[in-house]
This record gives C-alpha cells, sequence and structure tokens, in this order.
C-alpha cells in the first residue's frame, strides 16, 4: 500500500500521510515516498506543495520511526538520517511548502513542520518535541530550526518537558502561522496555495533559498562544532539512551539514571 497519496490541482501540490497504523512515523521507507512524491511534483511545475495527515487525523505525525534510530553509541540523528534529508529537502525545495496540520506533531516531525514555509493548523495541532524522553541528543542544524521560531525559553521548555504545545498557544508563540476551525481548514489552506501560485515562482523560490541561506549563517569555529559533537556524545553514548529506546519499544515509561 502506497504510504503516500499524491495530487496535484492547479498547479497546487498535496502530499497526504497514509501510514496510519505507524502513526506516521517517519521511516526509511515512508521518507523515500515522500521525497519521491516531492520530486514528481516539481516536476510537474508546482508552484505550491502541502504537506498533510489524512482530515480528521489525531496524529500528523509520530516523529522519526524510533525502531530506525541507530543504536546507543551511535548519533541517532547524523547527516544522512533520512529524516534529515527529508528536512533539507524541504528546505531547499523551490516552491513553498506548506503544513496543513491537524493533530499531534512528534519529535523530528516537528523539526519536519518549522522548516516548512508556511503552518496552518486547527485547534487538534499539537507539537512536541521529545529527544530528553528518550535520551537522545537532538542535532545542532535542528536546534536552529527552532531557534529560528520560537524564544530561547520556549525553546527550553519544549525540549526539557517534551510535553506537546497546543494549537492556541502555538499560534501565540509563532509556531503557527494562522489557526482555523477544522471545517474551514482545506478552504483557507488552498486559497492562500492558489494566491501563492499566481505570484512569480522565480521571485519566491530566490527569496525562500536566501532566507534559507540567512536563517543558517550562524558562524561556528571548529573548535566550537567539536565541543558540541563532544556533549552530544555524552547523550548517544549514554545508558540512559539504551533505556530510553528499550522503554519506548517495551511500551513502559523510561527509568533514567543519568548516566
Ligand atoms: O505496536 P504497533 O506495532 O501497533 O505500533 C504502534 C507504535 O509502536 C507505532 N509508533 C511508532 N513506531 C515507531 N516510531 C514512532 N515514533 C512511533 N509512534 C508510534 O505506531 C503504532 C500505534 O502506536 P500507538 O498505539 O502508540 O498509537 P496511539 O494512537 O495510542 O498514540 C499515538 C502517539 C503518537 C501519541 C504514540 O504512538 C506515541 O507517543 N508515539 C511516540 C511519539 C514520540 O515520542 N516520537 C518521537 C520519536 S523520536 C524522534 O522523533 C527524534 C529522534 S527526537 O526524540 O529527538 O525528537
Amino acid at each position: 500500500m502506497a504510504l503516500v497519496i499524491s495530487e496535484v490541482r492547479e498547479q497546487i501540490g498535496t502530499i497526504t500521510f497514509n501510514n496510519f497504523a505507524k502513526r506516521n512515523a517517519l521511516s526509511r521507507v515512508f521518507i523515500d515516498e515522500i521525497l519521491t512524491a516531492l520530486d514528481d511534483l516539481l516536476a510537474k511545475k508546482t508552484r505550491v506543495i502541502i504537506l498533510r495527515a489524512p482530515e480528521g487525523a489525531k496524529v500528523w505525525s509520530a516523529g522519526h520511526d524510533i525502531k530506525e534510530l541507530e543504536n546507543p553509541g551511535r548519533d541517532p540523528l547524523n547527516y544522512d538520517d533520512p529524516l534529515e534529508n527529508l528536512i533539507r529537502a524541504v528546505q531547499r525545495c523551490p516552491a513553498p511548502v506548506i503544513a496543513m496540520i491537524e493533530g499531534g506533531v512528534w519529535g523530528g516531525a516537528c523539526e519536519l513542520v518549522l522548516v516548512c514555509d508556511i503552518l496552518i493548523g486547527t485547534h487538534t495541532a499539537s507539537f512536541a518535541i521529545t529527544p530528553a524522553r528518550i535520551g537522545v541528543p537532538y542535532n545542532s542544524s535542528g536546534i536552529l530550526h527552532f531557534m529560528n521560531t520560537c524564544s530561547m525559553a520556549t525553546i527550553k521548555e519544549m525540549f526539557f518537558t517534551a510535553q506537546p504545545i497546543k494549537a492556541e498557544r502555538a499560534e501565540r508563540l509563532g509556531i503557527l502561522n494562522h489557526l482555523v476551525e477544522p471545517e474551514d481548514l482545506e478552504t483557507f489552506t488552498y486559497n492562500m496555495a492558489k494566491q501563492i501560485s499566481l505570484n512569480s515562482p522565480l521571485s519566491i523560490s530566490v527569496i525562500k533559498e536566501q532566507l534559507h541561506i540567512l536563517g543558517n549563517a550562524l558562524p561556528l569555529s571548529t573548535e566550537t562544532f567539536e565541543r558540541i559533537q563532544a556533549l552530544r556524545r555524552l547523550a548517544w553514548d549514554s545508558e540512559d539512551y539504551v533505556e530510553g529506546k528499550k522503554a519506548f519499544l517495551e511500551k513502559r515509561p523510561p527509568v533514567f539514571r543519568g548516566r
């Protein structure tokens, strides 16, 4: 069964996640299908791309497929991780990508929607970043994506509590561009997509890439980068990461010992 449904209407592409059994957990196979759909839509000169879960979804995406996370002792969010490839593909996509959100957005999926260009959701949307629930370190490019959206205080609360931010607060915090009623979500989203599709695609793609370049323009010395990697190794080498992954697979709360 296809894990994504892709369609085009008046130069507006829609990729619908269709992996409910695993709550749209972003596995390698699922991500490959999303990337293929993205390429196909761009080949068809689509001017706007919408990422969505099926109407009325309780979960937009459960985040990284935990079963596919690297084993403890290795970087769980390394440059070549499939989810990292998807995040870069969305950032580099010349067409604006709109995240149309119903339901919970978990873990790495929370970063995925933050690198989308516009977020439109209903009151069922929520946003949780959860490395602390699993004992993994997040990666620097991912943390920078949060820093480009929210205040430091909000980011610390999200990462430290690993608890969902509900839609109303997400709108106040600038995570959601628009919070709309469920019955208005499609019309509102497609009207905005239509407005964008009538503007200059070249101008939009250049401005989008300028914002991507400037948003990532945070100079780091090599020593600082190496220090960050050493810090991250403390987590991905820890017993806590072993426990975090094991607890998820055993469907029980983790017991972290800080080592
Ligand atoms: O037991 P079966 O085979 O039916 O499969 C279950 C779950 O194991 C599976 N599933 C997942 N599989 C892999 N990776 C996941 N992230 C994941 N989430 C769910 O889907 C089947 C149905 O799950 P179930 O019964 O829990 O569904 P539910 O409707 O009761 O609850 C939906 C959720 C999303 C609230 C619940 O599944 C959940 O809390 N999932 C984990 C959310 C999460 O912590 N995601 C973070 C993944 S790690 C990540 O993204 C980054 C590395 S980080 O941690 O740094 O953010």
